[in-house]
């Protein structure tokens, strides 16, 4: 049975939280979810090599890593000053999957990156965000009220992964505020928003999508495919 990892982060209250919609749709697909938090490393002596070498042997226990979505990515991790359009941030939680990332690829592991996941997935192989989409010139991109629902169409590459395994579901639900600005080198797009956001990416074992197919697949099982090639051999 395979081990699948699940990021996971600070809520407004203060506790460790992740929508279960992730670990639903891994258990659907008969493998095992492992939450991990930034609290696995913030007791860690050493500095960054102590927890990349941690991290990398808690990744040779998992077979895939999930990174899910969650607060902004700090702008300092991509060398830029916080604007005022920067919302709550966990520092030590880009650390962790920053390190989560580099140990996924080092051992030729599959990484699911989902909306702050395809964000702090760029940041981590040397790209940038937008700190704010509106502010930006692009449009609204925080649909709350349609949380569970698609909200805007995509635009996808024909002969990409992500396309093929959506198995032609067009629309997708929207709840950021940030988005992928210069790409990572070792990452292509693959599906953009109408009005230019990128909304999907691959690479070697790696897909990164801006929306939250946790939250359609239970009543669109389209959205099921990203999980099923995460958990598939
Ligand atoms: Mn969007």
């Amino acid at each position: 049975m395979k081990s699948i990892g699940i990021s996971m982060g600070l809520q407004r209250s203060y506790r460790y939280g992740v929508h279960v919609g992730y670990s639903d749709a891994i258990t659907e697909l008969g493998a095992v979810p492992l939450h991990l938090s930034s609290a696995a490393i913030v007791g860690l002596v050493g500095g960054p090599d102590a927890i990349d070498q941690y991290i990398d042997k808690v990744v040779e226990g998992l077979d895939a890593v999930i990174i899910s979505g969650g607060w902004d990515v700090a702008p300092a991790m991509y060398g830029e000053e916080a604007s005022e359009w920067v919302e709550e941030t966990e520092p030590a939680r880009d650390i962790l999957e920053s390190s989560l990332i580099r140990a996924a690829i080092r051992q030729n592991k599959r990484l699911l990156a989902i909306c702050r996941g395809i964000q702090i997935l760029n940041v981590t192989l040397g790209g940038t965000l937008y700190q704010d989409l509106p502010s930006s010139g692009f449009n609204n991109h925080s649909d709350t009220a349609k949380e569970y629902e698609p909200s805007h169409d995509l635009r996808f590459e024909p002969d990409s992964l992500v396309y093929s395994l959506t198995e032609g579901a067009t629309a997708v639900n929207t709840l950021h505020h940030q988005a992928i600005k210069d790409l990572a080198p070792s990452l292509k797009v693959t599906a953009t928003a109408p009005d230019g956001v990128i909304e999907a990416v691959e690479g070697e074992n790696i897909i990164g999508v801006q929306w939250h197919p946790e939250r359609l697949w239970k009543s669109d099982r389209r959205h099921l495919g990203t999980f099923a090639w995460l958990v598939g051999d």
